[in-house]
């Protein structure tokens, strides 16, 4: 009999689907089990062998799973709301409702064809007014707990977008979606407060059993730094001027100081004489991005003020220049500058010829002068040249320099993040409306919840305005309405919510998708919750990844939710790449799962995507290994069916000594997540059994059908039938190891005549000293070194050396 993977496939999906095989009930006794893949964003373009990498994995993982007796939630939707399919309807003139339909229903085709046992009755998808209700209601939350707010600001704008863009959203300067240079803009933004809760995502990140490489990159991208904010006297004017340092320790190495352009001091402290220069500056560095400021290698550039600040311990004064190598959004948008010790401050003084002075030195050790020095010192040594601090260690004095200007009002300890607001408005139509109404009297007042949702509505072009308004500012019926509080006239808000926001909390939606009174069922959320593996590309470290856990903490102080933390465990699959380039329609490098599918069957393919490599490691298109994993496919199902019809009713030791090992090689690897190596560990086992396909018994085949199923579920349902058993196969359960089976029963014994080792024996375990003693003796090279010499003595450790002293 062929295997005709065509057939088999398309038998058991409709199997599976008839008998609601994949429906995840909180009914159940088994204990629960919830596997997330990040779900997709239902593009123009469907599926590409790369994108099945991830849900293959999660699939298996899902099925293993059941089959270790859980009950497995493994849940698919669409995050459907985004620029792509609104760009598409700008060019094309398909409305956004229609072209994300028509993309859905082609990649739940994919996917369904893929055998993968998602519950689809629990499908979502986020620009549904059934589920963008919700998020509207969440956005209710945030803004009554004071976590979303506006504020004027200049924000990254994409030019070519036209619109407003996060910090995340922006990727070496430029939008990334479109690539185009970002530039800034001041307009008024909703924002949510994540800053508020910049402390919990950083020290949380302990608890998580994700990979290191992600917990680092959101670390870094929260940034925490401890340090303190300096206040400065200004010599001639009453006011005061703050600085965020890192450094307190530093402080008599300060010779200048400086403010980014922006800062609000800088027209005050501007002398007339250099008011025509710094205004010049000003603008130049405003038309510049975030990036090319932050760049390392540039050449400093700056322009003295003319105003001077007062050292709080010298009194000597401090010239003050604006430099756009200091940030305004960060700390104080100013600084104290200690060229000796302070990498950038060193190029800036270099640059402007102005004082370095050395305080920190490496104890006992005479430091190259200051006009020689060819970079910052920037080592943690022992204090100089610092009056009362000299000898102190570098933490030593950060601490007491501290203390002594707390204790004159001018310091306090702080904390910096670089982790921002985070600007939650886009000027698009393809999104959530928030739902707030500007009101003339009562200022912003939120909609009602029994109000919700608030609707998109239909418009006649996409087109963003460019004014910084969002199309849905030019539909008078949507923007006209009344106030919920005093029933005068007002405005809705024509911002709509960033792609973001529905992926914030769609892992909760799936516990009670349909749920049209509630968010959702709180027991069901409670049984379901938190999600136990999450598998997903490594892109979304810091954006989604940080974002969903934000909405989470948010939920759980409002008393929503049970737990703060969403995902236990994260797992990152690795790219599928070709010709070395990740597979992009971009490219023109992609390979379609569709043909594969059709020439080869779906688990050929899902196999492949296991063997290609290590899962967390981007791994190259082959097209010639699937026919080798094909092969063995087919391989396997041609002895099962041979052996089926021969089987015999006892399984031999030999036998159960290698389903033992198999089982237990199989079940690390896939514990381990080294699912390229289980799929060798298949064909080493099928080999070893084709060898003796005519004695195999049930034991031996229900065991490689179960082990099977996970990778390659439709051909594992068919085979379990062919060897007898009744239902599906994802009512077994994994084997057992029996730990007995795998160690050896057979020992080698060391044979040892004064001292010299003369032969090794084998005998079975279990063999009696005497039985062993008679071996030894009847071994010719024993009798050769014996033969005319006396025994001394015998000495027999068990199962290891027999010893003989002679003479
Ligand atoms: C004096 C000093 C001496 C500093 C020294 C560093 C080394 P992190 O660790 O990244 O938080 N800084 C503060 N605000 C800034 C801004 N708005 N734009 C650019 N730079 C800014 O960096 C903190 C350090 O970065 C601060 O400590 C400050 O320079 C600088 F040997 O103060 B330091
Ligand atoms: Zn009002």
């Amino acid at each position: 009999m062929n295997y005709d993977a065509k057939t088999i496939e398309a038998k058991w999906q409709s199997y599976w689907e008839e008998t609601g095989r994949d429906r995840a009930l909180e009914t159940s006794q088994r204990p629960k089990y919830y596997c997330l893949d990040m779900f997709p964003y239902p593009s123009g373009s469907g599926l590409h062998v790369g994108h099945w990498r991830g849900y293959v994995l999660s699939d298996v993982w899902s099925r293993y799973k059941r089959l270790n007796g859980y009950e497995v939630l493994h849940p698919m939707g669409w995050d459907a709301f985004g620029l792509p399919a609104e760009n598409d309807a700008i060019k094309k003139g398909i409305h956004p409702t229609v072209g994300t339909a028509r993309n859905i229903a082609n990649f739940k085709e994919q996917l369904k064809r893929m055998g993968a046992m998602f519950d689809w009755s629990r499908e979502i998808n986020t620009s549904s007014p059934e589920y963008y209700k919700w998020t509207q209601w969440i956005f209710l939350q945030l803004f009554d707990m004071g976590l979303a707010y506006r504020k004027e600001m200049p924000i990254n704008w994409c030019p070519s977008c036209k619109t407003g863009l996060a910090n995340e959203e922006v990727v070496d300067g430029a939008c990334e979606r479109c690539g185009t240079p970002v530039t800034k803009r001041n307009m008024n933004q909703w924002m949510l407060r994540i800053t508020d809760y910049a402390e919990r995502l950083l020290n949380d990140l302990d608890d998580l059993d994700w990979p290191e490489k992600v917990k680092k990159m959101q670390a870094n991208w929260i940034g925490r730094s401890e340090g303190a904010e300096l206040s400065f006297e200004l010599h001639g004017l009453e006011k005061r001027l703050a600085v965020f340092t890192t450094r307190p320790d530093t402080l008599y190495g300060v010779t200048y100081m400086v403010l980014a352009p922006e800062h609000p001091l800088v027209s005050e402290l501007t002398t007339p004489q250099q008011q025509q220069a710094v205004s010049e500056y000003v603008t130049q560095t405003l038309a510049k991005s975030q990036l090319a400021r932050q760049r390392v290698d540039k050449t400093k550039t700056g322009v003295f003020t003319g105003g001077y600040a007062v050292h709080p311990l010298t009194g000597e004064l401090l010239p003050i220049w604006i430099a756009d190598y200091v940030l305004m959004d960060y700390g104080t948008g100013a600084i104290m500058a200690v060229p000796a010790h302070d990498q950038r401050d060193f190029e800036f003084a270099r640059q402007f010829q102005l004082p370095v002075r050395r305080v920190i030195k490496m104890a006992g050790v005479q430091e190259v002068s200051e006009q020689n020095m060819q970079e910052a010192d920037v080592r943690d040594g022992t204090l100089m040249n610092s009056g009362p601090y000299d000898g102190l260690t570098v933490e030593e004095a950060k601490r007491n320099v501290v203390l002594d200007l707390e204790a004159k009002g001018i310091a306090k300890r702080t904390v910096g993040y670089k982790l921002r607001d985070w600007v939650f408005a886009r000027q698009r139509y393809w999104g959530e409306p928030i739902p707030v109404v500007h009101c003339e009297r009562c200022g912003i007042v939120p909609v009602k919840e029994e109000d919700l949702p608030v609707l998109l509505p239909d418009v006649e072009r996409y087109e963003p305005t460019g004014t910084g308004e969002s199309p849905l500012a030019a539909i008078e019926s949507f923007v006209q309405t009344t106030c919920p509080k005093c029933k005068g006239p007002a405005k809705r808000e024509t911002d709509t919510m960033p792609q973001w926001a529905g992926s914030c909390w769609y892992f909760l939606r799936f516990a009670d998708p349909h749920n049209a009174e509630r968010l959702f069922d709180r027991e069901k959320v409670d049984y379901w919750l938190p999600v136990d593996m999450y598998i997903g590309g490594v892109e979304h470290a810091v954006l989604h990844l940080l974002y969903a856990r934000f909405f989470t903490k948010v939920l759980y102080d409002r008393k929503v939710i049970g737990f703060h933390e969403p995902f236990v465990r994260l797992f990152n699959q690795g790219m599928m790449t070709l010709h070395g380039a990740k597979m992009s329609k971009s490219k023109g490098n992609v390979v379609s799962p569709e043909e594969l599918v059709e020439k080869y069957g779906t688990d050929t393919l899902r196999m492949y995507e296991l063997f290609v490599g290590p899962p967390e490691v981007d791994a190259e298109w082959n097209p010639r290994a699937i026919e080798g994993v094909h092969r063995f496919l087919a391989r396997t199902y041609r002895l099962i069916v041979d052996a089926a019809a021969q089987m015999q009713k006892q399984e031999s030791r030999s036998l159960g000594k290698l389903r033992h090992r198999f089982v237990q090689q199989v079940t690390e690897r896939i514990e381990g997540f080294r699912f390229n190596t289980v799929v060798s560990a298949f064909m080493e086992y099928v080999a070893a059994l084709s060898e003796q396909s005519e004695t195999l018994d049930q034991k031996t085949l229900d065991t490689l059908v179960i082990c099977l199923a996970p990778l390659a579920p439709h051909l594992a349902e068919e085979c379990w039938r062919i060897i007898g058993n009744q239902g599906s196969v994802f009512d077994a359960s994994w084997p057992e190891v029996d730990e007995r089976y795998l160690v050896d029963d057979t020992v080698v014994i060391v044979v040892q005549i004064n001292g010299k080792i003369r032969d090794r024996i084998e005998v079975a375990r279990e063999t009696e000293q005497e039985q062993v003693r008679e071996r030894v003796f009847a071994s010719p090279s024993v009798q050769t070194a014996i033969a005319d010499k006396t025994i001394v003595k015998e000495v027999y450790v068990p199962g290891k050396i027999f010893n003989l002293v002679v003479r």
